[in-house]
């Protein structure tokens, strides 16, 4: 059962996000493939909220081959653009390798510097270091991704500002950290804005498109930001 009730929504945004050590937990050890999601709409006070922290019109820096990029040039051939500030500028590259090797070094949380490291010798690496969250642009975390570290507190990005390739355009998720779920809104004019949270612990979500949407169909294309 995936859509639940509100009384239901509340109590896990409340584990969500109102601390760490009451976050919901999964398996532990491995990524699983069974989405612990919750999804439902937004009150007015909360939509009102998340708007204020992410704005369509918010833009920022990114940077590729040392150049940067316009985020409207559809990142110029790179793969993966990765948040390395808590102002929110981005570095992109061709491939896990060249992202992991630049992030042992300098991601911006230790945690985050630890897991990249470790992504380089991990022969069981899945795309996604560990202490990061993934989005990736089609299912099966296959085509251009982006990727997030964790922060003390949780950020909200709206996904417009790395478009053209991520607003209306995700389709799966790791996210690969122990606690804190990540939640995608949907803004919609007229209508409440539904969101979705993913569970943490390690969860993989292969496909958006197996996700109920509250208005009918999934959420495959559908989030338009992020809170990480
Ligand atoms: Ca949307």
């Amino acid at each position: 059962m995936r859509l639940r009730t509100m009384a239901a929504t509340a109590a896990v945004a409340s584990l969500v996000l109102g601390g760490v050590a009451a976050a919901p937990s999964f398996a532990a050890d491995d990524p699983t493939t069974v989405p612990g999601v919750v999804t439902d709409v937004l009150t007015p006070e909360e939509e009102a909220q998340v708007h204020a922290q992410a704005d369509a019109a918010d833009t920022v820096d990114m940077y590729y081959k040392g150049e940067r990029i316009d985020p409207a040039s559809d990142w110029e051939g790179a793969q993966i653009c990765v948040e390395v500030s808590e102002d929110g500028t981005m570095q992109c590259f061709d491939n896990d390798r060249e992202a992991n090797t630049y992030l042992s070094a300098n991601a911006p949380t230790a945690e985050g510097r630890a897991g990249a490291k470790r992504a380089l010798t991990d022969r069981a690496y899945r795309d996604c270091p560990s202490n990061w969250v993934c989005l990736w642009q089609n299912s099966n975390y296959s085509g251009r991704r982006l990727q997030w570290p964790t922060y003390s507190e949780a950020k909200t990005r709206h996904l417009n500002q790395y478009s053209p390739s991520f607003r209306d355009k995700a389709s799966s998720a790791f996210i690969n950290r122990p606690q804190r779920g990540v939640e995608l809104y949907d803004f919609r004019s007229g209508l409440p804005d539904p969101h979705l949270f993913l569970g943490a612990g390690y969860s993989l979500y292969s496909n958006f498109a197996n996700i109920d949407y509250t208005y009918g169909g999934s959420w495959n294309d559908k989030a338009d930001a992020i809170k990480f």
